[in-house]
C-alpha cells in the first residue's frame, strides 16, 4: 500500500491561476497529480546539476520581479561574489515588473552550482534555468 502525505503550501494567486490553466489544458484531472509531477521534474533537474563535475560553460537564465524590496541589490552582491566565473551578464526589462537576466558562466561546476543555488533561493526570483556544457 502506498502511503500518501498531505502538505499545505501557499501560492501567490496569479501563479496558482496560471498553474490551474496550464494543467487544465494538458488534461490533468486533479491538482495533486500535477504538483507531484512538477516537483518530480524540479528534483530531477536539480539532481542532475548536483552531479555535474569539472569545468563547465553555459548560461543561467533568471526571471525575477525587480519590485521585490532589496532583491536587485542581493542579486548583484551574489554575482560580485562569484565574479571569477561570470563572463558576461545581459539584462532585459521584460515588463513593468519582470526582468530577465542571462548570465554567461565558465568555471568549476561546483561554483556554478553555488551561484545558481544562491540566486534561486532569493524571494522574488521566479525562474532560474541552468544550461551547461562540459569543456
Ligand atoms: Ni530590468
Amino acid at each position: 500500500m502506498t502511503k500518501i502525505v498531505r502538505v499545505g503550501v501557499t501560492f501567490p494567486p496569479d501563479l496558482l491561476r496560471d498553474f490551474d490553466e496550464t494543467i487544465g489544458k494538458i488534461g490533468y484531472e486533479n491538482r495533486s497529480k500535477a504538483v507531484q509531477d512538477a516537483v518530480r521534474m524540479f528534483v530531477s533537474e536539480k539532481k542532475w546539476l548536483q552531479e555535474e563535475k569539472g569545468t563547465q560553460a553555459g548560461v543561467l537564465m533568471m526571471l525575477y520581479d525587480h519590485e521585490v524590496r532589496g532583491l536587485e541589490d542581493a542579486l548583484t552582491d551574489v554575482q560580485h561574489h562569484h565574479a571569477n566565473i561570470i563572463c558576461s551578464t545581459m539584462h532585459i526589462h521584460l515588463s513593468e515588473r519582470d526582468c530577465l537576466e542571462a548570465i554567461a558562466v565558465k568555471g568549476d561546476a561546483a561554483e556554478i552550482r553555488r551561484l545558481s543555488d544562491e540566486l534561486t533561493a532569493k524571494r522574488g526570483v521566479k525562474i532560474l534555468k541552468t544550461m551547461l556544457i562540459s569543456m
